[in-house]
């Protein structure tokens, strides 16, 4: 590919509007919370869209764009994903996750118990494009883990950002997404997003985040 640079298009904010700016967007960040009981109503797919497309504009290795977003509104494929995600999450809480692992989730009140797979609007998953087959040629693609670990960080800011709630649910070992989803080989499950309004009594864990002195070090 030729490299061909373009002028960038930023524009310098005042030191007051970028304050503010900072700490509204902290404060709204600081109220997203990981959801696992959703209402069942309806969410427009242009939302899901702009959410996907606003994760797609993450920077990726080689700006190939290792990621594709499955996203899900047909009742019958929610339940099938729901009904295998709850046979390998059986599995895993009854034996396959080591004591430590459900010691260190006991806080979160988890179980294999996935209803809301099935009771939300949309499930969107995204799948990681370890390569890409053009022509005859397999493409190698970059950073792929660190690419969709981006990707799926933005879209989760979008779709808190305009007032859905998702949780990241890695059911595991996630290959029969492949299966449900009809995806070719090359495409790997990645993160599963249930994407909905939290149902009218939803709860979530009482847990904090780790303080600044936590987790900045300043040199
Ligand atoms: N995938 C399981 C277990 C689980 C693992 C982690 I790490 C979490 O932060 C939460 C749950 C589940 O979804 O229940």
């Amino acid at each position: 590919m030729k490299y061909e640079p373009i002028p960038l298009e930023f524009d310098r904010l005042p030191p007051d509007e970028m304050t503010i700016r900072a700490e509204a967007f902290l404060r709204q960040m600081r109220r997203r919370r990981s959801v696992r009981y959703f209402s069942s109503d309806p969410v427009d797919r242009d939302l899901i869209e702009r959410a996907i497309m606003t994760a797609s504009t993450a920077p990726n290795g080689a700006n190939r764009q290792p990621w594709r977003f499955v996203a899900v509104s047909s009742p019958d494929i929610k339940r099938e994903i729901r009904i295998a995600a709850e046979e390998e999450e059986k599995e895993s809480y009854a034996g396959r996750m080591p004591q430590e692992w459900l010691d260190a989730l006991k806080g979160l009140g988890t179980d294999w118990h996935k209803e809301f797979l099935e009771h939300v609007p949309w499930i969107v998953v995204c799948f990681a494009l370890l390569w890409e087959p053009i022509g005859e040629r397999k493409v190698k693609n970059y950073y792929v883990q660190e690419s969709c670990g981006i990707a799926c960080g933005l879209f989760i800011a979008a779709i808190h950002d305009m007032g859905l709630a998702t949780l990241t649910h890695t059911p595991s070992p996630m290959g029969f997404l492949s299966k449900v989803l009809e995806r070719p080989k090359h495409e790997r499950p990645f993160m599963l997003f249930p994407v909905g309004y939290p149902s009218d009594d939803c709860t979530v864990p009482k847990i904090a985040k780790k303080s600044a002195e936590d987790v900045i070090v300043w040199r």
